[in-house]
């Protein structure tokens, strides 16, 4: 699914973040100590392998809600934004940590000119933000920051599931026609 608002597309797709190779950045969900983990961070830290680690590593710590920029090695992509998001239930307001984490990573794309992003669906694997409630967020955030893009023209979140993929459809949807 693709929509184009004001001239910036935002493409819903399923697959994994690691291997998206027609963006310029790639987003992580990543932990405070930017390491590899499981899930996301998991795949991003295999496939760009130790090098980002090292990198990231020297940026480490970081809060809920903030988001740093390294290169991407041996990913099919120039940079990765890492960004921790909130653990659902601890880390609170957890909705404004979230849409800081997505306006932070638009922040970093701009400075750096980049015209393509790839989101995963940050917080809502071993995090525990709901779903349909974290879509709501991130895609508000999108929406808003829209015109003050200049150089990023193609945000695409990627959705592990189809089941995720299908319930952020559903919330883009409803977030264009007003409900
Ligand atoms: N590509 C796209 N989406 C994925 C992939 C993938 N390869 N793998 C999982 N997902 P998570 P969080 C989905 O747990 O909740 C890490 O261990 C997944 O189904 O990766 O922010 C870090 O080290 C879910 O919908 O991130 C942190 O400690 C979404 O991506 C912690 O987990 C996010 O799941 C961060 O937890």
């Amino acid at each position: 699914m693709k929509k184009s608002i004001s001239g910036v597309t935002i493409e819903l797709r399923q697959g994994d973040i690691a291997n998206q190779g027609d963006c310029e950045a790639v987003v992580n969900a990543a932990n405070a100590q930017l390491e590899t983990g499981g899930g996301v961070a998991g795949a991003i830290h295999t496939a760009a392998g130790p090098e980002l680690t090292s990198e990231a590593r020297s940026m480490a710590p970081i809060k809920p809600g903030e988001a740093v920029i390294t290169k991407a090695y041996n990913l099919p992509n120039q940079y990765v934004i890492h960004c921790l998001g909130p653990v659902y239930g601890q880390d609170k307001p957890e909705d404004r940590l979230l849409a800081n984490c997505y306006s932070n990573a638009l922040k970093l794309a701009e400075e750096k000119q980049i015209s393509s992003i790839a989101f995963p669906a940050i917080s809502t694997g071993i995090f525990g933000y709901p779903v349909e409630d974290a879509a709501k967020v991130a895609f508000t955030k999108f929406i808003e920051s829209i015109s003050s893009l200049k150089h990023l023209k193609n945000i695409i979140f990627v959705l592990y599931s189809e089941k995720d993929l299908n319930i952020h459809k559903r919330v883009l949807e409803q977030i264009l026609q007003g409900k």
